[in-house]
């Protein structure tokens, strides 16, 4: 068996390779760190398998398995691996915590209005008050995306040199993919672009988009 350590993926990604499920922000620090690893493909059904949520108590992806540490919640599973690898982290004490903070802010400050506003498009689009709530959901993110950029400003990354925090920020802020709400923010789409150029990222954008191709190639033989 691969001492590498093994995350879990979509078998059939809802984003259609877009990288826009949880998977990839684990992918593209595993490869900031050069950090080589096994993926287990899960399909809808298997997440909610007790064998799977025995490793995810919500029977979701990414799980993150290494030797006898078996971690759920991406955010989590991005400070394990920058804990455990440089490069993801500054080296002083005071400017990791910063880093930490910022990787709280992307998850806690930044996604949660982002998800909310998704998942009302999905589940709440037939209901009568959904035009109001979505133009709430769409004041509050442009609120946070005014504030941040304001504090990014000029600056390449959110505080100092690229750290955890930028890595999930930008994929954060990928998420509003397909809504024109970050084209107010230039500095924001600029910095969203500043990450994907990194090499890590295009290796881990192009290892979750063979899994969508493989899986769509599989589809059409099967029609
Ligand atoms: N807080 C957890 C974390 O950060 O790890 C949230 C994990 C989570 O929501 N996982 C999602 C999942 O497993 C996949 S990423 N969902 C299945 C389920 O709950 O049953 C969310 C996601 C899904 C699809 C798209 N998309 O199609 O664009 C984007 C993001």
């Amino acid at each position: 068996m691969s001492a590498d350590p093994t995350i879990t993926a979509f078998r059939r990604s809802p984003d259609r390779g877009r990288g826009l499920a949880r998977d990839m922000r684990v992918r593209w620090a595993l490869e900031e760190v050069g950090q080589p690893y096994d993926v287990r493909l899960v399909s809808f059904f298997e997440m909610k398998e007790a064998q799977d949520r025995a490793r995810h108590p919500f029977g979701q992806i990414p799980t993150f398995e290494a030797g006898d540490l078996v971690l759920f919640e991406s955010g989590a599973i991005v400070l394990e691996i920058a804990r455990r690898h440089l490069g993801l982290l500054p080296a002083d004490a005071e400017g990791q915590s910063r880093a930490i903070a910022w990787m709280f802010a992307a998850i806690g400050t930044v996604e949660a209005p982002i998800v909310e506003r998704e998942q009302a498009g999905y589940l709440e689009r037939d209901r009568p008050w959904f035009a109001d709530r979505q133009s709430l959901l769409d004041a509050r993110i442009r609120g946070r995306l005014g504030d941040l950029s304001n504090w990014l400003g000029d600056a390449a990354w959110l505080d100092g040199p690229f750290s955890a925090g930028d890595l999930l920020m930008v994929t954060v802020l990928r998420r509003l993919e397909g809504t024109n709400i970050l084209e107010a923010y230039p500095n924001l789409a600029t910095y969203v672009a500043r990450g994907e150029a990194r090499p890590a990222y295009a290796r881990a954008f192009a290892a979750q988009k063979a899994v969508f191709d493989a899986s769509h190639k599989e589809d059409s033989h099967a029609n």
